[in-house]
């Protein structure tokens, strides 16, 4: 078969992350609500702001504003963690960075399978934050084995799902019917069931070593646990939320509100309670777990590494005037400490460029494009004549911090449990099958790039 009939892997993607919305708005009604909401709050923003969108219709396609960009998975096994990495691989999605969670009371580590060329996420940016459960950090023993045994004895990809793979791999891509077998396939592995796989007595206990170990060992798969719409405006859909009729989480995680975002703005609609039936004999018994929730996002500048430096010694430090409450009592207090405390981080495009805190993509202005030089010069003069701009690169990638704070929001207000730190990236490099890609070197290449394409049409082009 030639090669240019195959459907290309960011087509498989995009149709992947549609079939997936269609099936979580069905399974949890409450997301489709948010999505509801967060659809009529970016109308509301774009109408009120032709430049934003202007800005957008140029960049962005506006139909697709409102579409999900991420999604997360908990994975139980070495062995699904690295046949994830090859499934996700035939979407176009690549393991970028690595989190450990187990600071944070979470006994997890992670990284999210994304896009990482600039087309690439221009046609679909839909990433799926992927976690490792960390038996190792289960103390009691005979638990561990338990779990263990559980985990091995499950399968969570489809037949189907595994034999497109390998044809994908053997032969460089899928035609157009089995690419829509694909989707179909492996949509099987996220979707939710309602059936445990463990009894009542095994639940509890799984439930009492930490809430996050018994939705990883208790199902038959790793049922996505939430979908994330990019918002406009996640203030107002935070303020809206209790409005339609779905609970918000205390706070909103990352950057405080400010007129240059920076990284990622993300809040959630807490977990339902949905109900469960454990195995009892031969037959069930009824009970009830909680899970899955809705998410927003809004993203802003990638930040090199100074950048981020500044921005966790920030958070650090405003964490340390306040640290959010799950029940959203000191809330406006926390609101209060990080603005506060982020004034001392640049609020111009052109602060955080001469500071080298943020990434940026270079291009010719109208001026630029008319101009043809002699030879190469530096990049600042260019910018001081007004012949090349800048504009931020977008963050895509994910914040440890953050992530937990989502994480516990979602497993219940009850006491936070306590592990040591232990990352341990070249384990979860073992496990997955591959290393992780380094964020910092993608956003600066493309930065690179930008810089390169600039200069090279400044001396080649005809005045
Ligand atoms: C993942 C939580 C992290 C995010 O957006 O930071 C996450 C999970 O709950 O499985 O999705
Ligand atoms: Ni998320």
């Amino acid at each position: 078969m030639k090669e240019n009939s195959y459907v290309s892997a960011d087509d498989i993607r995009s149709a992947f992350s549609a079939a997936m919305s269609v099936m979580y708005r069905e399974e949890v009604p409450a997301y489709g609500t948010l999505m509801e909401l967060v659809e009529t709050v970016n109308a509301e923003t774009l109408s009120a702001d032709a430049q934003l969108k202007e800005r957008l219709t140029a960049t962005d396609s506006l139909e697709r504003i409102s579409e999900e960009r991420h999604g997360a998975i908990r994975l139980g096994t070495p062995a699904e963690l690295s046949m994830m990495r090859r499934v996700f691989a035939v979407m176009g999605m690549y393991p970028v960075g690595y989190y450990d969670l187990s600071t944070a009371g979470v006994p997890v580590h992670s990284t999210a399978f994304r896009p990482v060329g600039e087309a690439s996420l221009k046609r679909n940016p839909f990433r799926v934050f992927t976690s490792l459960l960390r038996l190792d950090l289960i103390a009691d023993e005979t638990l561990r084995a338990e779990a263990k045994a559980n985990l091995k004895a499950r399968r969570i990809f489809t037949e189907g799902a595994v034999e497109l793979t390998e044809k994908a791999e053997r032969n460089g891509g899928l035609d157009k019917a089995d690419a829509e077998s694909f989707v179909a396939e492996v949509l099987e592995t996220f979707r939710w069931h309602d059936r445990a796989n463990v009894s009542a007595d095994l639940y509890k206990r799984l439930h009492d070593a930490h809430r996050l170990i018994a939705d990883v060992v208790s199902f038959k798969g790793p049922h996505i646990n939430h979908l994330t719409p990019r918002t406009l405006d996640i203030d107002q859909v935070q303020a809206l939320m209790p409005d339609y009729g779905i609970a918000p989480k205390a706070v909103v995680e990352g950057p405080p509100t400010r007129r240059c975002p920076i990284l990622l703005r993300q809040t959630s609609f807490k977990a339902l309670e949905e109900a469960v039936s454990f195995r009892d004999g031969d037959g069930w018994k009824a009970g009830s777990h909680t899970a899955r929730f809705g998410e927003i996002e809004q993203r802003g500048i990638a930040l090199t590494p100074k950048g981020r430096g500044l921005y966790d010694r920030l958070l650090d430090q405003s964490r340390k005037v306040v640290r959010p409450t799950a029940d959203g009592s000191n809330a406006r207090e926390y609101e209060a400490a990080l603005a506060e405390v982020f004034a001392a981080f640049p609020d111009s495009w052109a602060d955080i460029r001469e500071a080298g805190l943020g990434y940026f993509s270079y291009s010719l202005t109208e001026k630029g494009r008319r101009t043809k030089l002699p030879g190469r010069r530096d990049l600042e003069s260019l910018i001081a004549e007004g012949l090349v701009r800048f504009d931020p690169i977008v963050y895509e990638d994910f914040l440890p911090v953050s992530a937990a704070g989502i994480f516990q929001s979602n497993l219940g207000d009850g006491a936070q449990q306590e592990f040591v730190a232990s990352p341990n990236q070249q384990r979860f490099e073992a496990d997955l099958g591959a290393a992780v890609l380094n964020e910092f070197d993608h956003y600066a290449g493309i930065e690179k790039a930008s810089i390169e394409s600039c200069l090279t049409a400044l001396t080649t082009a005809v005045a």
